[in-house]
């Protein structure tokens, strides 16, 4: 027997994030969606990245969480403007949201957002919110088998953030594995391994950003004069 499959319709998620997009380009901003699991060290990296990045760039930050207001109090904390979104049980952030927020932000003196995503494997890495660049963050106690499950999350990334690498002596994790799967799903992707906690591993991952920033900072740049002063 024939079984008719149906797939879900997300176009009108798709236009909003080209609108998301196109606002961001406008000012020469470049959004950095965080994904990851629950207490994979989002919040931790976004903090980290935030002391290694700030004085090169203005940075704001979106946090998502399904409640509360805890992450984007952290961010406060260290001076940079924070917008905490909740999604009141969703397991992910639509552009829709992103585009509501936006206007809290003060996106003339801003050259970088991370959006924290809601903490899950699975839905953030289907919906597009207008990101120029996606870091997917997996920690070594969350396990080596990752990639295998949860293929999407890693396939469409820019880049993979192990964290907690200072953890690695005390977990059974298996790293060429998970160097191995995601090369399969990603080929040629830049990987991390970094730990938030102690620093080791972040001066990679800022070089990254910087050069990616600097591109997507000047793709939005139509006249190829611009320069956004600090
Ligand atoms: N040892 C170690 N602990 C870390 C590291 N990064 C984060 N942690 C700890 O892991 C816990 C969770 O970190 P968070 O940054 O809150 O994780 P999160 O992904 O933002 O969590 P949710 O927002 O709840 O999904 C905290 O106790 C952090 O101190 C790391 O690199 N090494
Ligand atoms: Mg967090």
């Amino acid at each position: 027997m024939e079984i008719k499959v149906l797939h879900q319709v997300m176009d009108w998620n798709e236009d909003v994030s080209e609108e998301v997009k196109n606002t961001l380009a406008g000012h020469h901003i470049c959004m950095i969606n965080l994904m990851g699991s629950p207490g994979a060290g989002k919040t931790s990296l976004i903090s980290a990245l935030i002391g290694k990045l700030k004085s090169t760039f203005r940075i704001g930050v979106i946090e998502g969480d399904i409640a509360g207001q805890v992450d984007a109090e952290r961010i406060a904390d260290l001076g940079i403007p924070a917008v905490q979104l909740n999604t009141d049980g969703a397991c992910h952030i639509e552009a829709m949201s992103i585009q509501h927020i936006l206007p809290e932000l003060p996106l003339e003196d801003l050259d970088v957002i991370f959006v924290e995503n809601i903490g899950n494997l699975v839905c953030p890495a289907e919906f597009r919110i207008g990101e120029s660049l996606r870091i997917t963050i997996l920690s070594i106690p969350e396990g080596d088998d990752k990639v295998e499950k949860y293929p999407l999350m890693f396939t469409d990334t820019d880049c993979l953030v192990l964290n907690k690498y200072d953890m690695l002596p005390y977990f059974d994790f298996d790293e060429s594995r998970v160097r191995a799967n995601y090369e399969t799903v990603n080929p040629g992707a830049p990987l991390f391994c970094i730990s938030s906690r102690t620093g080791d591993g972040l001066d990679g991952l800022t070089d990254f950003l910087t050069e990616q920033i600097r591109k997507a900072q000047s793709a939005g740049n139509v006249t190829g004069e611009y320069t956004k002063e600090g």
